[in-house]
């Protein structure tokens, strides 16, 4: 933690504070119906999210999933566009065309997408791009413990290594790929190990931990900016929430979720800083306050942005309007 200054923990700390009361609105907000599609939130995972974003620049890429308010959050995104997105408005990153599971920001190099495994070859594909034009930006690929049994994990991890791509590969394993264990997916105990089998470096640390997460991404960082090529970090974490709004969880039990609710990360964190001496719980709580405005804003925001124009549904499908 020795390089992170008090203005960067409590940059770190709004982050957090500001996915988490984002999704609990969003969550909120759905239930009454007033957002169209699945929804998918990173309740419990703000510490990968902000561990890794945080520390990026606008021209690396971030790679993600169907689960990536939090990492397009950390990443730097337009709180307004992005929220007008999910409410399907004009407005929005993707003119409301995409929703949330397609969440595009060409201007901080952002994607995500609801294709399971799909973040790893694309995240390979911008470390190429970076690579052959000489530029020391990296890119990193979010993706689920489910998604590590995907082809697509091993073909990119190995096409990664060989070419020495300044690529991360970050492993979110919040325990479930829906509703089934990690345990009854694979036989592998630590998908860190696995890293091994293309001679990279794999790292497990505390996701719950967000100065563990930064720590280690850091390390991943330098070495992918320096060309020394790509490492696995697998983030042991929980998702608090069910996979989707409205599952009913049924495969949960309620101690496991008590344990987990004690490792909170954003509970951890705040005690962390408090210990310190040098930060107030009045700091806190004008952060606080300040992404309250903020969220109910880009709410405001998405909710008198008109709907998309039935006439433009197939504009900006194809580049150029496409082939005739
Ligand atoms: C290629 C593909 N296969 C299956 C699915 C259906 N599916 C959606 S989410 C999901 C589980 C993903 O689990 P994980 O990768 O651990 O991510 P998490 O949901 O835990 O964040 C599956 C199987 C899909 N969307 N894409």
């Amino acid at each position: 933690m020795a390089d992170l200054s008090k203005e960067q923990l409590l940059k770190m700390y709004k982050k957090m504070v500001l996915i988490r009361k984002f999704e609990d609105r969003i969550g909120e907000i759905y239930g009454k119906g007033a957002i169209p599609g699945e929804m998918h939130l990173s309740t419990g995972q703000e510490a990968v999210n902000v561990g890794v974003c945080i520390q990026l620049r606008p021209t690396d890429t971030v790679a993600a999933t169907h689960r990536a308010h939090g990492a397009l959050i950390a990443k730097g995104v337009n709180l307004n566009k992005m929220t007008a997105e999910l409410f399907g408005r004009e407005a929005g990153l993707c003119k409301g065309k995409g929703g949330h599971m397609h969440l595009f920001d060409p201007s901080i190099k952002f994607s995500c997408s609801g294709i399971v495994g799909a973040s790893m070859p694309l995240a390979a594909g911008a470390a190429l791009a970076a690579k052959r034009k000489g530029t020391d930006d990296v890119a990193v690929a979010f993706f689920g413990d489910g998604a590590a049994n995907q082809g697509t994990f091993h073909e990119s991890m190995n096409l990664a290594a060989l070419w020495k791509l300044p690529e991360i590969f970050i492993c979110e394993d919040n325990q479930f790929g829906i509703s089934v264990r990690k345990e009854a997916s694979t036989s592998v105990i630590s998908n860190a190990d696995r890293a091994a089998s293309y001679g990279i470096p794999g790292v497990q640390v505390d996701g719950n931990d967000v100065i563990a997460v930064y720590e280690a991404v850091k390390a991943a960082i330098e070495r992918a900016r320096g060309g020394g090529g790509p490492t696995l970090i697998e983030c042991k974490t929980y998702r608090i929430k069910g996979h989707f709004e409205g599952d009913p969880e049924v495969y949960k039990t309620k101690e496991e979720q008590e344990e987990w609710l004690k490792k909170d990360p954003i509970k951890r964190f705040t005690d962390m800083l408090l210990s310190r001496g040098d930060i107030t719980q009045g700091e806190l709580n004008d952060l606080d306050r300040d992404v309250k405005n903020e969220i109910e804003e880009a709410i405001k925001f998405a909710e008198e942005s008109p709907w998309p124009k039935a006439e433009e549904a197939l504009e900006d499908v194809f580049v150029n309007g496409g082939v005739d």
